[in-house]
């Protein structure tokens, strides 16, 4: 290709530029005048400004990729968690000041517009918002990278409470505009389902065809995926669903219109909505047609779009390392063997190698329900062809199992990637084992327990296989932008390279003594509490003490991660207060923060939502509870919510038990903004704790051998209430009806799940963890102290960014290089 666009300039980066752009966005393609915009409106034309100019650097990252093509990274994701698009390009692009200013100029707000802005909520937790922080940092390295990922109509779903229960309401992100996203309609791809396979024999080779039942149109979208100030713009590219053209034609040839609109929206029904399940996936249908869509769409987009015409495809492993984000798309696998060995003509082991050669897994998890198996009769039905497939890599993956350990068929069942019981199922994590080059944990616990437990006969038969990167997240959007005024304090104090190298964070060791430092420390924190008041009193009209210490626990509900026992600890405080046990005066004043949504169709975690909500009304009700304590738990916690949250909190919350949390990425945001932990010793807290060192972080509760051990030896959580009377206390009290308007029955099913089965062990590390919120009482007492330890929290977690993460992604596994952009 060569580029004959003249070139085009971005609109000068000034002031005047600026505005002079802003106001041809609003008025050419809003369409409008400063008099009659909409908020909307003015949003739009800023976002469409901002996008202008990282344009040419888009257009000048794609033409230099096609002219020196290099090792890219493709990352496959069912999420991509972004966040909004407009704060993060306006850093990216150098443009804060200037917007502000020339806004002003106009009379208007940047703060009142970015706050228009619906943030992109296409992920459930922190496995999406983890593939946004690496896509961030990839661009930000100078690493050739493309995202690719689902566009989902919906969302994860907006949270409401009724009657302190959660409601569900469809999110509607794309209703008023999506000025970040380009359509590339003529790049789409047609993929198919169902039908039949034929085999036929030419010239003594036999040959085997896919002939599908069905197809749909994927159309791609692309966003920017700004690097921080260096000229580079990678692209993230979802994929929609449509009808195919054909199928739209036959049925209008036969006059039945709504028959073929029909056919449309049963085609659009791929990307329609994301699944809320986060750690449980149900194994519906329409969930693997969705893994099967995008990850199709993606593999022929790369190989038939992004490669030169004429590559050999034997060169594929030099140009492109495939991460598979969890089991979600390894799907990926059989489908570049068909591709390879169907499609070109490969012969199977050479495409065997390959493919191998291209992959590797990522995975995120430790609960073995949370392991996604696909029922047989499903995948044959939908996916014949990768059925037949995935058997072909199973019996020749078995023989070298029997070749290296003899014929032991215990292990060979228990290895196989087709599982018999309860039903004939794929077992796509030991599909991805077999078929990658590279298996990694989230943190360096879950990893060796992936090694240990989960994965071990894997880690036996290939343990070159096996390595840990710890998770991270990205400064940019987690600190520089949510947090300013702690941003600017590091800044003056060592220099603004950290944004981009956070290990340079640990040159703030000294300031940690410093007796001035940490009074604009906590100055700062000040001031970040009340932003947040600000935003829940607008928000959601609730009122908290910017004085109070803010305890917060944001993250998914699941019963693993533990917000039961977050609540054992409040309705002791309760309890105690009530009781005259300790005085509202002169007690620490606490304000519990939670955040989270449940999947839907997950009973008990719905019940724990209504629980803390009761719980909450109570305490903020009583008149004398509420002078220490108050509950503030605001509905649908998002990315949004998370960048104010964040920056205020004094105390974070990672209470799961030990090996459950594969990793947790909260954990990290907390800590580099100068919260203190209290924790297990669990997922990352346990590197998170060894970096800032033990008079800085407070570990309560088992650890994982000594929970395993509890359990094998038969754990009975009713012991413990009979022999703590504190928390009998606690049961009773919720047991009793105080929190239920009298009602026993409401919270049972929750008293009776804790005292008979507790899957997670909240009553065997109740008292560990209430001794660990007394040391936090103490300690925060002594503000001074306390302050030097959070300082210490910002300069001992550099360690933590998404940056370095994929820095060892690079080292360990894929083996591509920056590629810096000129120009
Ligand atoms: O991935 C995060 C980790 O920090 C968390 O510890 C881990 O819980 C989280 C099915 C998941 N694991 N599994 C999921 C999400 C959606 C879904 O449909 C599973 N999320 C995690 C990043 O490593």
């Amino acid at each position: 290709m060569t580029e004959t666009t003249p070139l085009i300039a971005s609109p000068e980066l000034n002031v005047e530029g600026f505005t002079r752009q802003y106001l041809r966005e609003l008025t050419y393609t809003q369409g409008t005048t400063l008099e009659r915009a909409s908020t909307n409106d003015k949003y739009l034309a800023l976002a469409r400004t901002v996008r202008s100019y990282l344009m040419s650097r888009w257009n000048r990252t794609v033409t230099q990729q096609y002219h020196e093509p290099a090792r890219a990274v493709a990352y496959l994701s069912a999420e991509f968690l972004l966040g909004r698009q407009l704060d993060n390009a306006l850093i990216a692009s150098g443009l804060e000041e200037i917007a502000a200013e020339g806004l002003a100029g106009l009379g208007l707000s940047l703060d009142e517009l970015r706050a228009a802005e619906v943030e992109p909520g296409l992920g459930n937790g922190g496995l999406g918002r983890l593939a946004a922080c690496f896509i961030d940092s990839l661009a930000t390295m100078n690493i050739p990278a493309i995202g690719y990922g689902i566009r989902y109509e919906f969302g994860i779903f907006r949270q409401t409470f009724v009657d302190g229960r959660q409601v569900e309401e469809p999110d509607n992100w794309l209703d008023n505009g999506s000025p970040w996203e380009i359509a590339r309609p003529e790049q789409e791809v047609e993929i198919s389902f169902g039908g039949h396979t034929e085999t036929t024999t030419v010239d003594g080779v036999e040959k085997t065809t896919w002939v599908p039942g069905w197809s749909v149109l994927a159309l791609p979208y692309n966003y920017m995926v700004p690097g921080y100030l260096n000229g580079r713009v990678n692209t993230l590219r979802l994929w929609s669903a449509r009808a195919t053209h054909a199928f739209d034609l036959k049925i209008f040839n036969y006059g039945d219109y709504a028959e073929a609109v029909r056919a449309q929206t049963f085609a659009e029904n791929i990307t329609k909505v994301l699944y809320p399940e986060d750690s449980t996936p149900q194994g519906k249908e329409l969930r693997l047609q969705q893994q099967y869509f995008f990850v199709a769409a993606s593999l022929h987009d790369f190989v038939e779009r992004v490669l030169e015409a004429g590559f050999d495809l034997h060169d594929l492993p030099e140009r492109v390392a495939f991460q598979l984000n969890d089991t979600h798309p390894v799907i990926a696998i059989p489908e570049l063997m068909r591709v390879l060995v169907d499609l070109k003509g490969l012969a199977w082991d050479e495409a065997w190698a390959i493919t191998q050669k291209c992959f590797a897994y990522t995975c995120h998890t430790l609960l073995p329900e949370a392991l996604e198996v696909w029922p047989v009769e499903l995948m044959s039905r939908l996916l014949p062809r990768h059925m037949e497939i995935i058997y072909r890599i199973n019996d020749e993956f078995l023989e070298q199992v029997r070749a290296k350990f003899g014929n032991d068929e215990m292990l060979v069942r228990r290895m196989s990637i087709i599982a018999e019981y309860p039903e004939r199922a794929v077992r796509m994590a030991y599909l991805a084992s077999v078929g990658t080059t590279k298996i990694n944990g989230v943190a360096e616990l879950h990893s060796q327990l992936l090694r240990d437990k989960v994965l071990n006969d894997f880690a036996a038969f290939a343990p070159e296989k096996f390595t840990n990167v710890t998770n991270g997240v990205t400064p940019r959007r987690f600190v520089r932008l949510a947090n300013p005024g702690l941003s600017a304090l590091i800044t003056e104090a060592i220099g603004d390279g950290w944004v981009t190298d956070l290990s340079r964070l640990s040159e703030l060791e000294p300031f940690a003594d410093d007796a001035e430092f940490r009074r604009r420390f906590r100055e700062i924190k000040r001031g970040n509490k009340d932003r947040l008041v600000t935003l829940l009193k607008n928000r959601d009209g609730i009122d908290i003490d910017p004085d109070t210490m803010l305890d917060v626990m944001v993250k998914r509900l699941h019963e693993y991660k533990r917000q039961l026992l977050k609540v054992l600890h409040v309705v002791s405080q309760y309890d105690r207060l009530k009781s005259g046990a300790i005085d509202p005066a002169t007690t620490v004043h606490r304000t519990f923060v939670f955040g989270a949504k449940a999947a839907p169709g997950y009973q008990m975690a719905k019940e724990i939502i209504a629980l803390i909500n009761h719980v909450g009304a109570r305490v903020n009700g009583d008149p004398v509870v509420s002078q220490a304590l108050r509950v503030a738990f605001p509905a649908n916690y998002n990315v949004t919510v998370a960048e104010t949250l964040v920056p205020a909190a004094d105390l974070s919350e990672q209470i799961s038990l030990a090996g459950k949390e594969a990793s947790g990425t909260g954990n990290m945001k907390f800590a580099l903004n100068g919260a203190l932990t209290v924790g297990t010793d669990d997922g990352a807290n346990v590197e998170i704790r060894q970096l800032v060192g033990d008079e800085n972080f407070f570990l309560f509760g088992l650890t994982e051998p000594e929970a395993s051990a509890i359990q094998e030896a038969g754990y009975r959580p009713s012991s413990y209430y009979e022999q703590n009377p504190d928390l009998r206390r606690v049961l009773d009290l919720i047991a009793s009806g105080e929190f239920s308007g009298g009602d026993r029955s409401v919270f049972e099913p929750i008293v009776s799940n804790l005292l008979h089965e507790d899957r997670f062990m909240v009553l065997a590390d109740f008292q560990s963890y209430m001794d660990a919120q007394e040391r936090v009482d103490t300690y925060y007492r002594d503000q001074e102290a306390w302050s030097r330890s959070a300082v210490l929290n910002v300069a001992r977690t550099g360690f933590f960014s998404s940056d370095r993460s994929m820095q060892d992604y690079l080292d360990r596994i894929w083996h591509a290089s920056p590629v810096p952009i000129e120009g």
